[in-house]
């Protein structure tokens, strides 16, 4: 039984603790999406004085836990891992309760998070360099991973539980100290999560969490010098702003953004499994995903029967609240989402496109269901008859709204998937072994899924994406190893003498 509304706090120095400011705003009301009259949690909106307090406590726990050996760093994330296992059911109820996600996905976010401790608990005992030769004799060189110091992680709603995992386990496991600033749509979600970072062990300033409301909370950790790495998850606007105010201070900055992902559906494609796959990756988490489908390229011939049974299966989806098993698909997460929404429905409709199913928010309908008058409901919504320049083909909408767009060949297909600024996920349709490996070269995007939906990435293998998605960096895997830390090179003369080095004497 979970009792509402949580009040969310800072975590500084291993202290629940009110904001330090004696004039902070008075706390963020976070509303149930569902039933908006429903208060789920309210969070502190935390000042400069919360920011200067918990980089303090992070610096000064840094200088112990980067010497704790990373096997037992790693042990505390095995102790999260098996947490996380027990409050799983809670966690995905809340999670449901806050932001809006049908339970079914809650419980598979929250699987996230596990999976991640567990992997980055492995990795502790993995921290590999490599040595090699020198190019003077007895001499030895290698390169070791050392941490970067401080990371603040500044993570949004619509993962709540799984990307503040994503970030902070590999710094963690590095040796890094962390400073959580979560959404302000899923504070209660961080509150849980930290609470379970508490019961782990972690020292006092290992972990740290500020709640914050609006950009206060991020511009200043973005800029602070004693911010090593600001690692962030959002809108494209946010991150050039968060990735220009670490360029003063020349801080890493690791960007994870926006995406337009297509599913290309060639002529010879198995139809019942990419239709599964469009309704999964464009409906799935109301489409508030980076990695949903929101354009489907259709090969001619198939067209017409696979946008008939695509509107089809698309109206059978059943909308409530996320708590409801009965639900296929929650309400969006806030009024601002609804109103994006909308906005981009009624520009489709301005350019041309055709609307093929949905279109209008539930609370604008003539009878509304009762229960679900007052949530974010929208419904699934199809765009035919889609040209590749209308914007509602180029621009992130976070929504459940799809366009179809339709090509007459494989070259053309690709070229339509590849013709947006964005290139996060991405997949393809076919029984042709040789379109299917051109495809894997040839589409520009971090992440293709060959005969499956956009969505569904796994913890152990590299996350993100090209273009206007990210700034090269990735997520997850081995490949975040590299995001939070530093290679340092060793060499060791063994010689006696002084070896100079670049004296050509050979
Ligand atoms: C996101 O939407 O920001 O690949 C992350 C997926 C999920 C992660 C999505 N594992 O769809």
């Amino acid at each position: 039984m979970i009792h509402l509304p949580i009040h969310c706090r800072n975590y500084i120095d291993g202290h629940w603790q009110e904001a330090l400011a004696p004039n902070a705003p008075a706390p963020h009301k976070r509303w149930n999406p569902a039933h908006p009259e429903e208060l789920v949690a309210t969070s502190l909106c935390s000042g400069l004085a919360d920011v200067e307090a918990a980089i303090a406590a992070a610096r000064r726990a840094y200088r112990t836990w980067r010497q704790v050996p990373a096997p037992v760093r790693a042990e505390h994330l095995y102790r999260v891992g098996n947490l996380l296992q027990t409050h799983k059911a809670e966690l995905a109820q809340l999670m449901s309760l806050e932001m809006g996600k049908v339970l079914t996905e809650a419980q598979g976010d929250v699987q996230e998070g596990i999976d991640c401790a567990f992997y980055y608990a492995g990795e502790g005992r993995r921290l590999f360099g490599q040595t090699t030769p020198s190019e003077l004799s007895n001499k030895f060189a290698m390169t070791l991973r050392v941490p970067l110091g401080v990371c603040a992680l500044i993570t949004p709603w619509n993962f709540p539980i799984a990307i503040p995992c994503w970030k902070a386990f590999p710094a963690l496991v590095c040796g890094n100290t962390v400073i959580l600033k979560p959404s302000q749509n899923s504070p209660a979600c961080a509150t849980k999560l930290m609470e379970i970072l508490t019961e782990a062990g972690f020292p006092p300033g290992v972990v740290n969490l500020i709640q914050g409301a609006g950009t206060v909370v991020g511009t200043a950790l973005a800029e602070h010098p004693g911010i090593d790495l600001v690692s962030f998850t959002g809108a494209a606007t946010t991150g050039a702003e968060v990735a220009a105010h670490c360029g003063r201070t020349h801080k890493r900055v690791c960007l994870e953004l926006g995406g337009k992902n297509a599913q290309i559906v060639l002529e010879d494609a198995n139809l019942d499994l990419a239709l599964e796959g469009a309704l999964w990756g464009a409906f799935g988490t109301t489409g508030q995903r980076c990695t949903a489908t929101s354009r489907i390229i259709l090969h001619r011939s198939i067209e017409s029967e696979f946008t008939q049974r695509f509107v089809q299966q698309a109206a059978q989806l059943k909308l409530g609240p996320a708590s409801d098993p009965n639900t296929d698909i929650g309400p969006l997460v806030n009024s601002q989402q609804l109103e994006r929404v909308q906005h981009y429905v009624a520009l489709a409709q301005q350019e041309g496109a055709k609307l093929l199913l949905g279109g209008t928010a539930l609370q604008s309908t003539a009878s509304p269901d009762p229960d679900l008058a007052q949530g974010y409901f929208f419904p699934p919504t199809i765009f035919g008859s889609v040209t590749p320049a209308m914007r509602i083909a180029q621009e992130e909408v976070f929504g459940p709204v799809v366009a179809i767009i339709t090509v007459d060949s494989f070259a053309e297909a690709i070229e339509v998937l590849n013709g947006t600024p964005y290139g996060l996920s991405s997949a393809i349709y076919t029984q042709d072994v040789n379109r299917a490996f051109q495809a894997m070269r040839d589409i520009e995007a971090g992440i293709t899924y060959i005969n499956g939906p956009t969505i569904g990435a796994e913890v152990h293998l590299p996350f993100g994406g090209v273009k206007q998605t990210g700034n090269g960096h990735r997520e997850a895997g081995t490949a975040a190893l590299d995001v939070f830390s530093d290679w340092k090179t060793v060499y060791v003369d063994f010689s006696g003498q002084l070896q100079r080095a670049q004296i050509d004497n050979r």
